[in-house]
């Protein structure tokens, strides 16, 4: 395994009386040597790992594959399922109260990318990073594209912040960015989103996502057909400077920041904001987004029927927008959602792994970010494994019948099957660890990037 870390076993044959005296050379070195070590994962790490797990994930695999007609085809489109890692979850989020910072946090954009190439070469579904604008901004985009391709890596959609103020802007958006009463906050937020584009299209990107906290707390203190009118007029005005081959992506949110309304606060309104716009622009679910026990299963598949689902950002909540790993709490949900994904891709004749826009999007208060995100890529494959195995004509049959309780087994029978071991072989086949957590603790990767990066480095973001 190379890695990042200092060459402190040389520094130890070194006398103390030698190492006073050559000070200043050894800090050269250890900077030089700082910049040629990036942390990455050995494929003979990963091969001896794989190895002393083949035998029981070959029974596993066996047992499970030989009463699945398509195995192959199957593992094929796992194998192409990439799901784009937020730049802002590599870090440790906090909560209103307080944040318990972690250690070996990505300090720097590099480090980010770095971060993210672990989590692929662990599990080869991890193949693109999203980035938020001005927490990452791309100065020389050609050498970031370099470094993160020799990670596998590309970029998702960009994501623009009108929900904060940054140091030395003009004008805040405590009361709002695309929806404010003033042309001006308006256009300032216009321009940034426009910004953002400009950042994308240097590093490949496809899309951007505009997600708002523009709000209002208390009844009466916003004209909501006067809000709603000027956030449409400034996402045209953003729509104008999409690329050709771009898509806008706009996503919705119940409630907070603010309490009593949310100008983007349903599917509905963000899908009449997209129809109005045009056809580049697409609604974008984010799970943690809904008011409790809404049937977003059913949202997800009327949206994909209307050609205007964008995508996703999978997370997972008992209670709000928790932003827990996916599959933490609710995975027959997510596998029900997958299945409404897979109807309705095929129906559509959309291909799975580009067709849509699969990012996550979560916050760590209590785990290590980089575990969490393997839990939630595993939590997202298995969902969408269980859900490729759903007999549809079967499925179809009965509800033609209203043969309620034969359309219930067909799920739960599939939600029932333990497929992580089809999971584990589409990734064994692009060399990636049968099991990327294990792993992840048994290099003690974390405690790596610490010597690497220090304790207290904090990584941009929430
Ligand atoms: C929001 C929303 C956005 C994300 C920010 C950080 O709640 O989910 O997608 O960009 O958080
Ligand atoms: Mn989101
Ligand atoms: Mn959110």
């Amino acid at each position: 395994m190379s890695m990042a870390v200092l060459p402190w076993h040389l520094l130890d044959k070194l006398n103390t009386r030698m190492i006073q005296q050559n000070c200043w050379i050894i800090c050269i070195f250890i900077i030089l040597t700082s910049f040629y070590y990036t942390m990455r994962i050995d494929k003979q790490i990963i091969d001896q790992h794989n190895q002393s797990l083949a035998q029981k994930h070959k029974r596993a695999f066996d047992y499970v594959s030989q009463d699945i007609a398509g195995i192959e085809e199957i593992i094929d489109k796992l194998r192409k399922f990439q799901i784009g890692i937020p730049s802002w979850a590599l870090g440790t989020g906090g909560t209103r109260f307080g944040r318990f910072g972690g250690k070996g946090e990505p300090g720097t954009l590099e480090q980010k990318i770095e971060d993210v190439g672990l989590l692929h070469a662990l599990n080869a579904s991890s193949g693109t990073i999203s980035l938020h604008i001005p927490w990452d901004i791309p100065s020389d985009p050609d050498r970031i594209k370099e470094h993160a391709a020799t990670f596998g890596l590309g970029f998702d959609a960009v994501n623009s912040n009108t929900f904060q103020d940054q140091k030395g802007q003009e004008l805040s958006y405590k009361y709002g960015s695309l929806h404010h009463v003033d042309p001006k906050v308006r256009k300032q937020a216009v321009d940034h989103n426009i910004e953002v584009i400009k950042h994308g299209i240097s590093l490949g990107s496809k899309a951007i996502t505009v997600w708002l906290a523009d709000g209002s707390s208390f009844p009466g203190q916003l004209n909501f057909r006067e809000a709603f009118q000027n956030t449409l007029e400034s996402l045209q005005e953003i729509y104008k400077h999409l690329p050709e081959d771009w898509k806008m992506f706009i996503e919705y949110k119940a409630f907070e920041p603010y309490f009593y309304s949310t100008t983007i606060g349903d599917w509905g309104q963000s899908l009449l904001l997209a129809n109005k716009l045009g056809p580049k622009a697409y609604t974008l679910v984010d799970l943690g987004h809904h008011l409790p026990n809404a049937n977003i299963e059913q949202i997800v598949s009327l949206l994909l029927m209307e050609g205007k689902l964008a995508g996703f950002h999978f997370n997972d909540s008992k209670y709000a927008d928790d932003d827990l790993t996916a599959g933490a709490i609710k995975p027959y949900q997510l596998f029900l959602i997958f299945c409404e994904l897979v109807d309705g891709m095929d129906a559509r004749g959309i291909d799975h792994a580009t067709g849509l826009g699969w990012m996550i999007d979560a916050s760590h208060n209590l785990k290590d970010p980089l575990v969490d995100l393997l839990q939630s890529v595993e939590a997202i494959m298995i969902a969408y494994a269980q859900a490729l195995l759903v007999d549809r004509d079967a499925l179809r049959e009965a509800q033609q019948n209203n043969d309620i309780v034969r359309a219930q087994e067909i799920l739960q029978d599939t939600f029932r099957t333990d497929v992580r071991s089809i999971v584990a072989e589409a990734r064994l086949r692009d060399g990636a660890a049968l099991n990327p957590v294990a792993l992840f603790n048994e290099l003690d990767i974390r405690s790596k990037l610490v010597e690497e990066r220090g304790s207290d480095t904090v990584a941009t973001g929430l």
